[in-house]
């Protein structure tokens, strides 16, 4: 290779990816972000998931080290390319074609994107030999111009294969009828203790949160001066253990808040504390171990409305103006409206296990068909696209399979990768159903082949358990 290599090669990289970037605006696949949606895909496997996640935690660390990856990759292989094309054409453009589409294909129009950024790179590297060597470029040479040929047609055939695959491909905010990656909290269920009219409304009142117990430091803050201390934002699936089965007391919201740590550095805990108790404004109580406390745990005082992207105060159904976030519990454990914070030596039984329901609410894997709906009269030979949700209370999801005979047997779904590690996953399954009635059926499988729970439970005491099974009738 000659230091030309290098140096087209790389122009040509930075060049394609800063207008294709440009290009992604109008429409045309990006190829970048195909290679980050297949590593980040690839690093979404369990055993990845683990490592990287343990290496660099959930936050937006190891998302950036991914994409900067990609980026680094596709800069690397141009000089490569060039070097190959400039020695062989036909070659070097087939290897090219082969790169982009490899990058490429998972996105929609993918395939397109990929003939078409192969062309500009034929386009750049004829006119650079043009340039610096007339005779060899000259495209009376017969052989050059059958092998040009033929890679057009190569291209174009790609291209239109493409648009046929394109077809069958999934782009999962077009499935209709399924929830999207995140809801905002004015779509978020609303559940407590109180009739609607009872519920505390904290807009406008004076607020201050207690933090004391066995603290060297009690002391406490009103809402203005949480919202002055570092914050961080949090995908967390908010759930009710009374949700049945298939049903929509489950939500993915990215909150904004104080990590729960912070609070309690500040207030300095003594040695003998070895539980949190909560205590709200409608004087619901829970309480937790210190030692089962993830390190997520906040408290949240804002939440991202998806179609602004703004964060907003909490609505006061959701706990304005503050509330706590426990990853990996049912919503029992995650009092709204809270007013205090101590620490202790005893357990205090919470307002819901006080009344028969589980003491320690960790959630339950769930998974979820929301669309087709049931008793869904659909048409043969029409193909649509079975979807819905899965959430383990942030243990690795493996797979996701659907069932469409009851059960009998089953088959793997496209799982969308995860946003974090509490976000709920989507899932889809294209389906060209024949004349019938159908059984309908989801279960999720965790890493190491855990298969969800099949027992059918009731949500009382420790959260439903068994396969959302829906019928259809296909006509
Ligand atoms: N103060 C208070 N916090 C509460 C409750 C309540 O009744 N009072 N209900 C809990 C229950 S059972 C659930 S499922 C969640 C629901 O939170 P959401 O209404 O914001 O979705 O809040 C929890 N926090
Ligand atoms: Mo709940």
């Amino acid at each position: 290779m000659r230091r030309t290599d290098w140096m087209w090669g790389i122009g040509v990289g930075l060049g394609l990816g800063l207008v294709g970037f440009g290009l992604r605006g109008l429409g045309v696949a990006y190829p970048l972000e195909g290679l980050f949606a297949q590593i980040t895909h690839w690093l979404g496997t369990p055993a990845m998931f683990n490592l990287v996640h343990s290496l660099f935690g959930y936050g937006e660390l190891a998302k950036n080290l991914a994409f900067a990856g990609a980026a680094l990759a596709w800069l690397l292989v141009h000089p490569f390319l060039w070097w190959a094309a400039r020695r062989r054409l036909p070659l070097g453009l087939l290897l090219t074609l082969g790169v982009y589409a490899a990058s490429a294909f998972v996105l929609p129009g993918g395939w397109v994107a990929a003939g078409l950024y192969a062309a500009v790179f034929a386009g750049v590297i004829l006119a650079v030999r043009r340039g610096s060597n007339p005779v060899v470029a000259s495209s009376a040479d017969p052989a050059r111009r059958e092998s040009l040929k033929t890679l057009g047609v190569l291209a174009v055939g790609l291209a239109l294969w493409g648009e046929v695959r394109a077809q069958a491909r999934i782009v999962w905010e077009k499935i209709a009828g399924l929830w999207p990656e995140l809801i905002g909290q004015s779509r978020l269920y609303q559940v407590s203790k109180n009739p609607a009219f009872l519920d505390p409304n904290l807009l406008g009142r004076p607020y201050r949160l207690e933090v004391s117990g066995l603290v060297n430091r009690p002391f406490s803050l009103g809402l203005e001066e949480i919202k002055a201390l570092p914050s961080v934002d949090l995908i967390h699936t908010m759930t009710c253990i009374s949700n049945p089965i298939g049903g929509d007391l489950i939500g993915c919201v990215k909150w904004r808040g104080v990590p729960l740590k912070t609070l309690l550095e500040r207030a300095d805990v003594k040695a003998e504390a070895k539980f949190i108790v909560w205590e709200a404004a409608d004087r619901y109580t829970e309480s937790i171990a210190l030692a089962e406390v993830p390190p997520e745990a906040m408290l949240a005082y804002a939440a991202e409305n998806p179609e602004s992207g703004e964060f907003e105060d909490l609505e006061p159904r959701h706990g304005y103006p503050t509330r706590i976030l426990l990853p990996g519990r049912y919503g029992m454990k995650q009092p709204k409206w809270l007013s205090k914070i101590t620490l202790s030596d005893r357990e205090v039984t919470g307002y819901w296990a006080q009344r028969g329901w589980s003491k320690s609410a960790v959630i339950r894997t769930m998974s979820r068909i929301d669309t087709p709906r049931q008793n869904a009269r659909l048409k043969a030979g029409e193909e649509l696209i079975v979807a819905g949700i899965a959430y383990t209370g942030g243990r690795p999801l493996e797979r996701v399979e659907v069932s469409l005979d009851g059960g009998k047997t089953w088959q793997k779904a496209q799982l969308r990768p995860p946003r974090a590690r509490y976000a709920w996953q989507q899932w889809a399954l294209p389906w060209r159903p024949q004349k019938g009635d159908y059984t309908l059926q989801v279960r999720a499988v965790e890493a190491g082949e855990r298969l969800q729970d099949a027992t059918v439970r009731e949500p009382l005491p420790d959260g439903a358990t068994g396969y959302h099974t829906l019928r259809v009738r296909v006509g």
